[in-house]
């Protein structure tokens, strides 16, 4: 499958704003990895594949993580960290990705995790920052990323985890030791 096939393919699964949102995501993750020093053709190809499985019905997210052994505890939080660990997965058996960094950095886009690779890392910044989010303080986090990936990253995870808080929801432990882990690399 070429670069065009994949695209259309991905572009099929999902509303056009969520299309939309994914191409923000393929730029600004280019554009940070050239800034900070790693791939920007695998930050391209986990972009385009980051949120393959969003829209899917939630069941499905569940079976393939179900049924493939994936990290199981995803299971007990919010449905909305499903469609990493399925992305991931789909990206492999679908896609034929078989680059580990590249297939991490699907995996890990939404909760992070300890000792994320800059690869990881400028994904899930970019899923945060890129041209059509809008959210309150993401200009603060885009100003951020002009000189730290890192301290942009913790910034997000930070309005994430007061989201959740503020919502009386659950928050899923990884998302934490990424955003400590974060904080040890900075000090
Ligand atoms: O798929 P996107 O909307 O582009 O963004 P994402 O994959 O980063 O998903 C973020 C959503 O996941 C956000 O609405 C908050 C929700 N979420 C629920 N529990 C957790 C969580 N996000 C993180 N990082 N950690 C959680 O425990
Ligand atoms: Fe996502
Ligand atoms: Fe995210
Ligand atoms: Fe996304």
């Amino acid at each position: 499958m070429d670069r065009k096939q994949l695209m259309e393919s991905v572009k099929a699964q999902m509303p056009s704003k969520r299309w939309e949102h994914t191409l923000g995501v393929m730029e600004t993750a280019v554009m940070l990895a050239r800034r900070y020093g790693c791939d920007p053709e695998k930050a391209y190809l986990a972009a385009i594949l980051h949120d393959v499985c969003k829209y899917w019905p939630v069941k499905d997210q569940g079976d393939v993580i179900r049924d493939n052994g994936l990290s199981a505890d995803l299971l007990d939080y919010d449905k909305e960290l499903w469609h990493a660990a399925a992305g991931a997965f789909v990206a492999k058996r679908d896609y034929g990705i078989d680059d580990e960094e590249i297939l991490d950095a699907i995996r890990y886009h939404t909760s992070g995790r300890a000792g994320m690779s800059l690869l990881e890392k400028v994904v899930c910044l970019a899923d945060y920052i890129e041209p059509g989010r809008d959210f309150p303080g993401v200009n603060n986090i885009r100003e951020i990323a002009e000189h730290s990936v890192e301290k942009a990253l913790i910034a997000g995870f930070d309005g994430t985890i007061r989201f959740l808080l503020d919502k009386g929801k659950k928050v899923y432990p990884l998302t934490i030791i990424a955003r400590n882990s974060l904080i040890e690399e900075i000090v």
